[in-house]
């Protein structure tokens, strides 16, 4: 079974595997919650018998006009007593009393009637399923050939069913297929697609019109008032009014919405990964830009820094490994004020055969290599002794990046997510590219992207591309969550999110990145012999002038935005290994210019470098070193880092739920604005009793009474409080229409009250005493619950309704259940 629903006249119905829809009856599950003890095993059974395979109701000798595909999806119709089952890209529209198949349709709207074809296409026959679910029982033996032969029929098994996933994805992965269902408080059907579409039909199964508001799945569908939540596979839930108008969105989540739920004045969303959030009805509206205006006035209270120092270091290590001395040179921490260490590697391994084995290991989301987990231990070793731990770390071919943090700051920082970009051979091969790190520091999001560019001294334009393309199409696991982490709960954040809908997870949406690497870039229009003399006098600073890499970026040809610190290190490329100091530079044949190839940019959350850290521009970096490494000549480059001091603004959330709780208390214009949100539809029912005459309807007239508020109606049929049962609140007999609705200021609506046929052929009412049959008369009480659209606050009103009738003329239609039972 894939759904079940509870129809209003208290039947249920279910949908499973292979378009199977089952009904089973109100009465009986009724007569077996309120039957005496003895009677427990009789009702149960009835409650069993009772249930009805409509597919095969519908199927005539072998032909059936559903489709043979899972009904994932039931939809209960009570205004029009209908009833929507739907499964992959088609529709069946039943009569919820009769159980009569109406309408077979497709996501089109077009009546279809080649379902049968299509069914045959899946082979996942009943003989696969055997194997699979009975075999196993048999093995139950504990014998050594029993577990032999279970470990067989448990991979032949796993082979079914992944040749069954594969069938399935194979026939079921049309991005146009349905995911979503709702009916809304004005009537109208909404249903969602893989593809990010919704789609409005009216309540006869004709498709009106068409939305795309979001490029994701919509996994979910909710609606309340005059607002329709739609949540979907990627996180976002958007916010449309009932004519499909977008009036916002926002990231709720890091994972699929799975369901949403409306209670008192909040909508929650389940998140795949299990969490729930909350979000306060009545927003977006006019409150939320009073609340976000007063908070930021009270931010002194609420507002806190934290400063940490981050060092972060990058070697081309030119696969070789480093020794201790090395490492503890170039690693060593210049305060103990520094909390986070990242190191970015490059050519840690390479060589065509590795390169092609790390491509194909991509392309299965392996990665690591053994002399990639040895410099990974290395380095752990050494920052061990200054209590850091690794929070992660990434591999791609010979490029890695790691992040250690100092152990008692580890609990600021989470949501640590990594991502590679191949810059190599067709954009594909990772000789070159990027790895990349992103995570939160309390709120904040912040990034490190260790490079490696293109070399060679002309290839001026091909780094630039590379930066270009490591830039905008990095992309991390996992949507940026930053302005998710600053909710309180939900309806506090909400005033300081961005209203607007979604938000790419992009390299710009972080508060700070840190590009370091090799990023190649040279000494142009120098000799070797100019260089070496500048270099031997130590004229750094006219080296620097003739720096490719400054030089593009002053022409905004690439690290736009990005900025880097005063050095006056030389140049780290190119040393002949393991000889010191600035003699060590080449001296073989080639005679490599030397260069600062090896560099550490960065860009913050500051728009220009005199704005002071504040929850606006909430992340702060300047940098109080940057430098080589002199001693280290394991490789022929040096390393280079840099000390960041890191201001870091956040929020104090029980000081700022304290503050927000203040404003909604005593804020004027909260005030005022709350009472027009909580202000109740006063709504008046023409009358309180009805009688019916065979089969002249009756009307009922609903009148908004409010000025001002939209009053949402739903009209249900009153339990029984004897019976204490949740069913046969409805009473089968009585069609109500419309059921729902949505009455404006000062407008009514007229609800026509008739009696319908009686369920075909009330076979239960042989076995019951009190069921009214034909001919008798018949009562039951309805509630009018009414509604605002910014609360679930109710309010009900009664309506009596009896039928008498002077013939017996009742029409049977449909199927005869007493011949199926008791015949
Ligand atoms: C998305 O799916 C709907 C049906 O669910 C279809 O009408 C629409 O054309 C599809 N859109 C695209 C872009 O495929
Ligand atoms: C949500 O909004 C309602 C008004 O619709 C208000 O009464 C309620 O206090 C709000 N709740 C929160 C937590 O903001
Ligand atoms: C937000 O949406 C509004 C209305 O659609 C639009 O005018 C505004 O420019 C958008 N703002 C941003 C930052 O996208
Ligand atoms: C609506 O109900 C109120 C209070 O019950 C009553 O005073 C008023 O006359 C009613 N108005 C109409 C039009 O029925
Ligand atoms: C059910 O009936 C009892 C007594 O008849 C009454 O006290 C109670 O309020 C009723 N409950 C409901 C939900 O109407
Ligand atoms: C019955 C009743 O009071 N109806 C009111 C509904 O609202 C309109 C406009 O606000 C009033 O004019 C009606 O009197």
């Amino acid at each position: 079974m894939l759904i079940f629903i509870a129809c209003f006249i208290g039947d249920l119905w279910s949908g499973s595997e292979g378009g199977v829809i089952k009904v089973w009856y109100g009465e009986a599950i009724e007569k077996s919650l309120v039957s005496q003890r003895e009677e427990k095993r009789k009702t149960s059974f009835l409650v069993e018998r009772s249930s009805i395979d409509l597919r095969d109701m519908v199927s005539d000798g072998g032909a059936c006009p559903l489709p043979a595909v899972d009904v994932k999806l039931l939809l209960s119709d009570n205004s029009r007593s209908k009833v929507w089952s739907a499964g992959y890209l088609s529709f069946a529209l039943w009569d919820s009393r009769t159980k009569e198949l109406l309408k077979v349709f497709n996501i089109d709207g077009q009546v279809d009637t080649r379902f049968d074809s299509l069914s045959s296409q899946d082979p996942y026959s009943y003989e696969t399923k055997q194997t699979l679910f009975s075999s196993p029982r048999k093995e139950k033996a504990r014998s050594p050939v029993g577990f032999l032969q279970r470990s067989r029929n448990a991979l032949l098994g796993a082979a079914d069913a992944v040749r069954r996933v594969a069938v399935k994805a194979g026939f079921g992965d049309d991005t146009r297929r349905i995911e979503a269902f709702t009916m809304s408080a004005d009537g109208m059907i909404w249903t969602g697609s893989a593809n990010g579409s919704l789609a409005q039909w009216d309540g006869s199964g004709n498709r009106l019109r068409e939305f795309l508001h979001h490029s994701s799945s919509v996994q979910c569908i909710c609606n309340f008032g005059t607002r329709l939540w739609v949540g979907y596979m990627d996180g976002n839930i958007q916010l449309l009014d009932l004519e499909g108008n977008l009036l916002g969105g926002w990231i709720a989540h890091n994972s699929p919405i799975l369901s949403m739920a409306v209670g008192r004045s909040y909508i929650f969303s389940l998140a795949g990964h299990g969490g729930i959030r909350g979000w306060n009805l009545s927003s977006p509206g006019p409150l939320d830009s009073i609340l976000r205006s007063e908070l930021i006035e009270k931010d002194v209270s609420y507002k806190n820094f934290e400063y940490m120092k981050v060092l972060v270091g990058s070697w081309n290590v030119g696969q070789e490994k480093a020794s201790y001395e090395s490492l503890r040179a170039w690693l060593k921490l210049p305060t103990p004020e520094v909390g986070v260490v990242v190191v970015g590697l490059q050519e840690v391994d390479m060589g065509a055969g590795f390169l092609a084995m790390s491509a194909a290991k991509e392309t299965v989301g392996l990665e690591g290599s053994p002399n990639g987990e040895w410099w990974l231990d290395v380095i752990g070793q050494i920052l061990k002794g200054h209590s850091f731990v690794r929070v992660g770390s990434r591999q791609m071919a010979g490029l890695i990046i790691a992040v250690w943090v100092r152990i008692n700051l580890k609990q600021l920082i989470g949501d640590v997510d990594n991502a590679a970009v191949a810059c190599g051979l067709g954009r594909a091969i990772g000789n070159k590219g990027a790895v990349g790190l992103r995570m939160r520091i309390h709120d904040r999001s912040i990034c490190f992207v260790n490079c490696h560019f293109a070399a060679h001294m002309e290839a001026v334009s091909r780094r630039n591309e590379d930066f270009d393309h490591v830039f905008r199409s990095i992309t991390f696991s996992s949507p940026s969550n930053v302005l998710l982490t600053t909710s309180v709960s939900g309806s506090a954040a909400q005033p300081l999110r961005g209203e607007n809908g979604s938000r790419l997870p992009k390299l710009s949406d972080t508060d700070m990145i840190v590009f370091l690497g090799d990023f190649n870039y040279r000494l142009s229009d120098i000799s070797y012999d100019e260089a070496m003399g500048l270099v031997s006098r130590r004229c750094f600073d006219w080296l620097r002038e003739n720096d490719q890499l400054r030089a593009e970026m002053r022409y905004g040809r690439v690290f736009q935005g990005l900025r880097e610190g005063e050095f006056k290190f030389p140049p780290t490329y190119k040393f002949d290994k393991h000889i010191a100091g600035l003699s060590g530079y080449d001296s073989s044949e080639k005679k490599r210019i030397p260069a600062w190839c090896d560099r550490i940019l960065y860009r913050d959350s500051r728009a220009s470098s005199d704005i002071e850290c504040s929850l606006e521009c909430p992340v702060v970096g300047s940098i109080s070193m940057y430098d080589s490494c002199m001693e280290a000549t394991d490789s022929d480059h040096k390393p280079v880092k840099c000390v960041f001091n890191l201001d870091v603004a956040h929020v104090d959330k029980q000081t700022m739920r304290q503050k927000y709780g203040e404003i909604m208390t005593s804020n004027k214009k909260v005030l005022y604005l709350l009472q027009g949100l909580e202000a109740f539809p006063e709504v008046n029912i023409s009358t309180n009793d009805i009688i019916l005459q065979d089969q002249n309807p009756a009307v009922v007239k609903l009148q908004n009474r409010s000025t001002e508020e939209l009053a949402c109606f739903e009209i249900i049929g009153q339990t029984p409080n004897s019976s204490g049962t949740p069913f046969s609140g409805f009473p089968s007999w009585l069609k109500v229409s419309p059921a729902v609705g949505i009455i404006s200021p000062g407008q009514s609506v007229e609800v026509t009250l008739q009696h319908g046929q009686l369920r075909s052929q009330d076979y239960l009412s042989s076995t019951s005493g009190n069921s009214p049959g034909a001919g008798q008369e018949k009562d039951a009480t309805l509630l009018v619950m009414v509604t605002g659209v910014y609360s679930t606050a109710m309010r009900d009103h009664k309506i009596h309704v009896k039928h008498g009738s002077r013939r017996d003329a009742f029409p049977s239609s449909g199927y005869n259940f007493a011949d199926r039972f008791f015949g």
